[in-house]
C-alpha cells in the first residue's frame, strides 16, 4: 500500500518530467541582404511563429511563418557613374514572407538545453520596392531588356540554433539562417548585376511553449 501511494504521488511528477512532443514558438526577427547591390549592409526587422517538433532524439522537424524585410542601396559615387540605359535601381526593398518546414539534428538535447543545425525546404515571396514604395516589377527600364521575374521563388534554408528551456518547459531560442533562395530578384536586379543569386540572413529570437492538450486525450 505505501509503495502503491509513494508510485501514484510519484506518477504525475513522472509524467511532467517528459518533454513535450511539440511547442508552439513565435518571436521576432532581423533581416540583411547579400546580393547585386551590397552585402549585409542594413537589417530589417519582422515576426515569425511555427510549430517545432520535439519527440526524437536527433532529428526533429520544425514548420515555419516567417514575415520580413529586406533593403539596401548603392553608395552616391557609385549610382553616379555615366548613365546607361537600361540602368539598374539604386535602391529597393522588399517585403517578403516565408513558408518553410526544416529538418533539426540536435547536437546536444537535454531536458535544458537544445543546440541544433538545420536544413529546410520552403518558399518565399517578394515584392521589391523603389525609394518612393512602388513595384520595380512595374519599371522594365531597371532591367535588361526583356528581363523579367516571378516575385517567388524556392529557398533552401540553412540554420544553426539553440534553445534553453525553463522547468515549466517554457522556452526561449536563438536561430541563424541563410535563407539561400533559388532567384537573383530580391533586388530587382540579374542581367545587369554578378551572376550570383541574392542572399537573405536571417537571425531571429523565439519563445517556445509546450503544447500540452495533444496528451491528453
Ligand atoms: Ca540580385
Ligand atoms: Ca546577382
Amino acid at each position: 500500500m505505501k509503495y502503491l501511494v509513494i508510485l501514484l504521488l510519484g506518477l504525475p511528477i513522472m509524467l511532467n518530467a517528459q518533454a513535450p512532443d511539440k511547442y508552439l514558438f513565435a518571436g521576432a526577427n532581423a533581416n540583411s541582404y547579400k546580393g547585386d547591390m551590397g552585402d549585409f549592409n542594413q537589417w530589417n526587422g519582422g515576426f515569425q511563429a511555427g510549430i517545432q517538433f520535439n519527440k526524437k532524439k536527433k532529428l526533429n522537424g520544425a514548420l515555419q511563418l516567417t514575415f520580413g524585410a529586406v533593403s539596401d542601396q548603392q553608395k552616391v559615387q557609385e549610382s553616379a557613374q555615366i548613365s546607361q540605359d537600361p540602368s539598374p535601381n539604386s535602391y529597393f526593398k522588399s517585403n517578403f514572407f516565408a513558408i518553410n518546414y526544416e529538418v533539426h539534428y540536435n547536437i546536444i538535447k537535454t531536458s535544458k538545453w537544445l543546440v541544433y543545425i538545420s536544413q529546410g525546404v520552403g518558399f518565399i515571396r517578394y515584392t521589391p520596392k523603389d525609394e518612393f514604395g512602388k513595384k520595380l516589377e512595374d519599371q522594365p527600364t531597371t532591367r535588361a531588356e526583356q528581363e523579367n521575374f516571378r516575385s517567388s521563388s524556392f529557398m533552401l534554408p540553412s540554420s544553426v540554433g539553440a534553445a534553453y528551456f525553463l522547468a515549466n518547459e517554457v522556452g526561449i531560442g536563438i536561430q541563424t539562417t541563410f535563407y539561400n533562395p533559388l532567384t537573383d530578384y530580391l533586388d530587382n536586379i540579374s542581367e545587369l548585376g554578378n551572376s550570383d543569386n541574392d542572399n537573405i540572413l536571417n537571425l531571429k529570437l523565439s519563445l517556445y511553449f509546450p503544447i500540452a492538450f495533444a496528451n491528453e486525450y
